[in-house]
């Protein structure tokens, strides 16, 4: 037997591949899901592999390595290791803090890098790591994979003019298995259906428009929402979080016919009444913007109900949406008895810097969101499957690095590098002193930036 073969039935035994329905980081469903993590903690299978790796390389003109963050950090470290050629180490997102670097460890600019990626999907996280050493000047020639799913990483990576290979295929694993008959019929058969669809992936697919959105969002207030932002040409929501109702009525006065949305905290206006809110739906209605009250319920599920229809505030008789976390699971939105024409937002990341979040989490959050039908989008700094609307806070067209920890971006970056379909402005409009004007100008950003992408 081949040593690459025997090598990876060794680590097919570790339970790298899980067959079922796996939500990947993006929000896309998958029936097979690779993880190559579990070698790490197998020190000779570990070795193994950078042994095969670095026999695979193309060619040995390198001064670097470095892994695609997370999974492919282990491997790389045992190949540096193994070949004493320098690892350095690219984090994710920079601390916020500190010597804000994204790229750790001893460098210097026209180093060549080797870099090493676990699994290769679309190439999308790849890319990411080759435009972050390249940005610190390195030179990138050679990458190396383990496994490319065959759903056109390899080939979106090679048209990017970088060298790249792989150490397996997908089909010649999947070869490999059945002639072992290490796979059970139900499995084959996942398999044959997930090779016969056509998996692929380009980089940078352009955005689907509203209109094909709304043909894939069920929920009715999603629809509407579409409805609205086309019909009115706007995808900017307002974040009106002031404090009394007097300022939150004038700047709607303002500011109403350039929103899809108007984005409130109810819990912090000083004389909150049911006039208030009976004038703000009246306005709401006459200027055809959704009311989205920004709750953030993250409690279980009977509590949550409590907080949507009791205490003073009645969410749940005037609000259009309402934003959720799942901290507490996918229960904690079971039995919230929410009006049929009632949406809600999962929060499955934070625009905020120091965000406890991680890749799991949001994965876990984005499924929920995807199997729940009152949910009509979410909030998360990354492009999410196209059946959620995707809410994007932490807007403004100065990046501001201010104190209070929201890490801003413009309405052409959530966009363009997080596939938003909805901005959220609040302080950079109801803190000017034209928030009219200002309004407009978000507004126009905003379209601006979504018909760039399509
Ligand atoms: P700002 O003034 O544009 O920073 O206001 C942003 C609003 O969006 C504010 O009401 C926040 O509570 C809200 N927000 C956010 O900033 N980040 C998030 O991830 C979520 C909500 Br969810």
């Amino acid at each position: 037997m081949e040593k690459k073969e025997k090598f990876f039935l060794e680590i097919y035994n570790l339970g790298i591949i899980k067959f079922g329905n796996f939500t990947l980081k993006s929000g896309m469903n998958t029936p097979i899901y690779i993880d190559f993590r579990p070698i790490a903690s197998r020190p000779n299978l570990l070795i193994k592999l950078s042994d095969l790796l670095i026999h695979n390389v193309p060619s040995y003109d390198f001064e670097l390595i470095c892994g695609v963050p997370y999974a492919a950090l282990p491997i790389a470290t045992t190949l540096s290791l193994r070949s004493k050629i320098p690892l350095i180490i690219k984090r994710k997102e920079n601390k916020g803090y500190g010597t804000k670097r994204m790229i750790e460890g001893i460098y210097k600019a026209g180093q060549n890098c080797l870099i090493i990626e676990d699994v290769i999907t679309s190439g999308d996280s790849l890319l990411k790591t080759i435009i972050d050493l390249e940005k610190e000047g390195l030179i990138i020639k050679n990458i190396m994979s383990i496994l490319d799913r065959e759903q056109g990483g390899i080939e979106n990576i090679k048209k990017k003019g970088y060298n790249i290979r792989t150490l397996f295929r997908i089909k010649e694993v999947f070869k490999i298995l059945k002639n072992k008959s290490f796979l059970k019929k139900k499995e084959i058969h996942m398999i044959q259906f997930f090779l016969k669809k056509n998996n692929t992936k380009n980089i940078q697919n352009k955005r689907i428009s509203y209109e094909e959105k709304k043909e894939k969002i069920s929920h009715p207030i999603g629809k509407k929402l579409i409805d609205i932002t086309l019909k009115k040409k706007t995808n900017l929501i307002v974040s009106a979080d002031l404090i009394d109702t007097k300022n939150i009525l004038k700047l709607v006065n303002l500011i109403g016919d350039r929103i899809c949305g108007l984005k409130l905290h109810v819990d912090i206006i000083n004389d909150f009444s049911y006039s208030f809110i009976n004038y703000l739906k009246k306005i709401s209605e006459e200027k055809n913007f959704l009311l989205l009250e920004d709750r953030k319920l993250g409690d279980v599920s009977s509590t949550n109900s409590l907080q949507l229809h009791y205490g003073i505030h009645k969410i749940s008789s005037w609000a259009d949406i309402v934003t959720v976390h799942l901290l507490a699971g996918s229960m904690s939105i079971q039995n919230l008895n929410i009006p049929s024409n009632m949406g809600l937002i999962t929060i499955s990341e934070m625009s905020s810097y120091g965000k406890l979040s991680n890749d799991n989490y949001i994965r876990k959050v984005l499924n929920i969101s995807l199997k729940n039908p009152e949910v009509i989008g979410t909030v998360a700094q990354r492009k999410v499957d196209d059946r959620l609307l995707l809410f994007t806070p932490g807007i403004h067209f100065y990046k501001k690095e201010n104190n209070v920890g929201n890490r801003y971006i413009h309405p052409i970056q959530a966009f363009k590098e997080k596939g938003s379909d909805f901005i959220i402005v609040g302080k950079a409009i109801f803190l000017s002193e034209n928030p009219k004007m200002m309004a407009e100008e978000y507004r126009n950003a905003g379209w601006k930036a979504y018909e760039n992408e399509l």
